[in-house]
């Protein structure tokens, strides 16, 4: 996250109608800028962003056209847009969040592309049929002399700050200015066996050092956890939420159900869990609620029904908050147990505002997870609750080129993630050394084992949150 720079966007200063123009002598203003990033490239393809920038009068409802070199150079699957193409052009038309470009205003746009011999970039582009030459125009002989500057948005200091109330838009998270984000972050091991870990030292070194968007508090319901004891586990739960806000990070409520893996054996208690906890943290910005960790040998229909119960409790309480869904198989989409990501995209959950989760432990789950969150991802809003560096027991190999694709993906879809664990349990998924949380020093390169110093260096660059 940019925590002290504050890096003020450029002001954007576009044509205005000017109230001494005679009526309807002046057609709107028109003109657009494109920035086009190859974010990725291989033998016979690539993923590119397209930032597209309206520099006219304010248009609700638009499509861009994107001309190719030649038409062997396709669109093979895009997002935050429809994505059609003819010939050598293809045209991204817009979604329902993004209808709207207000005169100064951006929307990111992607895709993966496939091409043959010649290089993909395309040759121009243009929104609603005006060429994106970066400057304004405007179709009447009568100009207008006014000008109107669009003040900066205020920047804050860190992500809750910045970002606001979340919302899903699309399949994307989006924040206060309707502009997906990428939350990054960390995960508690269980606090029922790690809470000495939670601290204000070791929360401190997350939003500081780690530069940490994001702070997910794992409440095991079995193995000593919530069942033991709801109103510690609830009250604990309230107040890491409370430190988590003290530091301009989100806070994501992890209803960790696993064995047994049929989140509707713990129905009653996760509502009245949820109950609580929604009601007291209705009123904050930066809660999101995952509802059941990961369920495994139970039907999608089972795992659905059991968010179509839990989700109106939440809502009942706060209405604006994300919810976050587990999927079949261990939040693998049903990858897992030899579906895929078509159970759900055919029969999604009920509800507004909601995302589903995927978890992947980086030794074990490669390529044909990554193709199905590359397929899934321009389907459904998806969030990388947790996943791990290592083997799916938590230990065993520590994956590094696995790890790295599977962030670099991530990084691309703009897709967040939270990494198992923020602990210094002896397993190699720890980000901390074992005995670290006996102390009070969480900052010194000497507390991270190998997989937290990959996680904190690529955790810690510098967030990109829109403010406009
Ligand atoms: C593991 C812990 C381990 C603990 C075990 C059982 O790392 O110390 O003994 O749970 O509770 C998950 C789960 C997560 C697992 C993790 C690693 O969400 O609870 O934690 N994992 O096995 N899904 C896939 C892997």
């Amino acid at each position: 996250m940019k925590r002290s720079t504050a890096v003020l966007a450029a002001c954007a200063v576009a044509l205005g109608s000017a109230a001494t123009m005679l009526p309807n002598a002046v057609a709107a203003a028109q003109g657009c800028k494109v920035d086009y990033t190859v974010t990725s490239q291989w033998s016979g393809g690539f993923q590119a962003g397209v930032k597209v920038t309206n520099l006219g009068d304010p248009i609700s409802g638009w499509s861009l056209t994107v001309a190719f070199p030649n038409s062997t150079q396709r669109v093979t699957q895009g997002w935050n847009a429809t994505w059609t193409q003819s010939g050598s052009t293809a045209t991204a038309t817009n979604v329902d969040w993004n209808r709207t470009l207000s005169t100064g205003a951006s929307t990111d746009l992607g895709f993966v592309g496939s091409y043959s011999g010649s290089n993909p970039t395309p040759t121009s582009f243009a929104l609603n049929g005006v060429a994106c030459t970066g400057s304004t125009t405007s179709t009447s002989t009568t100009s207008s002399t006014t000008t109107t500057t669009t003040t900066t948005p205020p920047v804050g200091r860190n992500p809750v700050e910045i970002n606001g109330q979340l919302r899903v838009c699309g399949v994307n998270l989006c924040n206060q200015y309707n502009r997906p984000v990428q939350l990054r972050g960390m995960s508690t091991h269980g606090i029922q066996w790690f809470d000495k870990c939670y601290n204000n030292n070791s929360l401190d070194a997350l939003a500081n050092d780690w530069k940490s968007d994001l702070f997910r508090i794992a409440m095991y319901v079995q193995e000593q956890g919530y069942e033991t004891n709801p109103s510690a586990f609830t009250n604990r739960v309230n107040s890491l939420v409370d430190m988590a806000e003290a530091r301009g990070m989100y806070a994501m409520i992890d209803f960790h159900i696993l064995t047994p893996g049929d989140p509707n054996f713990n129905l009653q208690r996760a509502k009245t869990f949820f109950a609580a906890v929604a009601q007291r943290n209705a009123n904050k910005k930066n809660v999101i609620y995952e509802i059941a960790n990961e369920p495994n040998g139970v039907s999608w229909a089972s795992i659905k029904s059991y968010a179509e119960q839990v989700i109106p409790v939440i809502r009942a309480a706060d209405p604006d908050a994300v919810v976050i869904v587990g999927t079949r198989a261990w939040s693998s989409l049903g990858v897992s147990e030899g579906s895929n990501e078509t159970e759900v995209i055919n029969n999604p959950v009920n509800a507004t505002n909601i995302m589903y989760a995927f978890h992947f432990y980086a030794a074990s789950h490669k390529d044909n997870y990554r193709a199905a969150v590359s397929r899934a991802a321009s389907r459904l809003p998806l969030f990388v609750t947790e996943f791990g560096s290592v083997l799916a027991t938590g230990g065993g190999t520590f994956d590094r080129a696995s790890t790295t694709a599977w962030l670099d993906l991530l990084d691309q879809l703009k897709i967040g993630y939270a990494n198992w664990t923020y602990s210094d349990a002896n397993e190699s998924s720890a980000a901390l050394r074992p005995g670290t949380c006996n102390g009070g020093d969480y900052s010194s390169s000497g507390v991270l084992t190998e997989s937290g110093a990959l996680l904190k260096s690529r955790i810690s660059t510098p967030d990109n949150f829109p403010t406009s």
